[in-house]
């Protein structure tokens, strides 16, 4: 071979294996939510992902495989464990089979731009990067407290002789209201509600709507306690992989997720109105009885998880409070 056509071979491979390069610094992210796609958490993460994908080309993609069709609720924690799938959009009452901590996100009481800055975010990491193999990413719903939605009139917090279906989230507080509870995933409450196998049902203040829960819903109990958590999950090896530059998008990406988080402020007040215009009711105490209602639920909700893992609580309950 003559030099001439060896230096030409060798720009040629050059080239070739550039343009390798640039291709193997575009991966795809399989993410799937625990959270029915229709609904309005799904809805808000479709159009993240859309301009996720369009500033994100040559970068990082995101490929959404579905709700619970494509994996059940219950299961998806598991799936971000073992790498089955690459995201997740989950609550930690999905997942207390793979870590039971994962329950006490719903404890927070101050924004997640605030536990970014005072170290409960780093704190949080820790833990489910050990005990989950995931990274907690980032939290795209806040401010949407829990209520009870209830068929049968109460005139006092006590839920004695109903069947309330409930989550991780609600199950220490509502045994301590004398309920009666059966755990459903979210699929499962309409035809709960409409075979009479329950008299109500935990759920946040915003999205009864989705599953037209408003057709088998009488009453709202307030006030709301806890805060309802829904975050994006990554499985850590997967999190590991990525290149500087993708870590350095995904984040840029993460943070302007949570920068809409005022959007759910504005949501309570249209839901508040729109289930008052679909017919239920509210049921509220006076304002001593309403203030150790909620007090009630976090002392529970401390309680619980004071059990389950005294070290990690204490930890969360001094970052995590007001
Ligand atoms: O299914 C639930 O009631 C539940 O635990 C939950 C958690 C976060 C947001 C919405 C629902």
């Amino acid at each position: 071979m003559n030099k001439k056509i060896f230096i030409k071979c060798v720009s040629m491979l050059a080239i070739f294996l550039s343009a390798q390069l640039v291709c193997a610094q575009e991966s795809t992210l399989r993410l799937v939510s625990a959270f029915a796609e229709n609904g309005i958490y799904v809805q808000r993460l479709q159009l993240w992902i859309n301009k996720f994908n369009a500033e994100g080309k040559g970068v990082l993609q995101i490929n959404f495989l579905g709700g619970p069709k494509a994996i059940p609720t219950f299961e998806v924690g598991n799936a971000v464990k073992t790498g089955v799938v690459d995201m997740a959009l989950n609550t930690g009452a999905f997942y207390t089979n793979v870590m039971p901590e994962a329950d006490f996100l719903k404890l927070t009481q101050i924004s997640i731009t605030e536990q970014r800055k005072n170290g409960a975010f780093d704190a949080i990491n820790a833990v489910w990067n050990e005990k989950g193999n995931m990274q907690y990413l980032a939290r795209m719903v806040e401010n949407q407290p829990f209520h009870i939605y209830l068929n049968k009139k109460i005139d006092k917090p006590d839920l004695t002789g109903l069947k309330i279906r409930i989550t991780p989230v609600y199950r220490d507080f509502f045994l301590e209201l004398n309920a009666n509870v059966i755990t459903t995933p979210p699929g499962e409450v309409y035809s709960a509600l409409e075979r009479g196998v329950v008299d109500g049902y935990g759920w946040p203040i915003g999205g009864i709507f989705d599953l037209n829960w408003q057709e088998k819903t009488k009453f709202r109990v307030d006030p709301g306690f806890y805060d309802a958590e829904v975050s994006l999950l990554m499985n850590l090896p997967a999190f590991k992989r990525l290149t500087e530059t993708q870590k350095a998008y995904l984040q840029k990406q993460l943070l302007a997720l949570e920068a809409e988080n005022t959007f759910w402020a504005k949501f309570t007040n249209e839901e508040v109105a729109r289930q008052s215009k679909a017919g239920i009711q509210t049921i509220s105490f006076d304002a001593a009885t309403s203030k150790a209602f909620k007090d009630k639920a976090y002392a529970v909700g401390w309680a619980a998880a004071q059990k389950q893992n005294p070290e990690i609580a204490s930890k969360f309950k001094a970052l995590f409070s007001k």
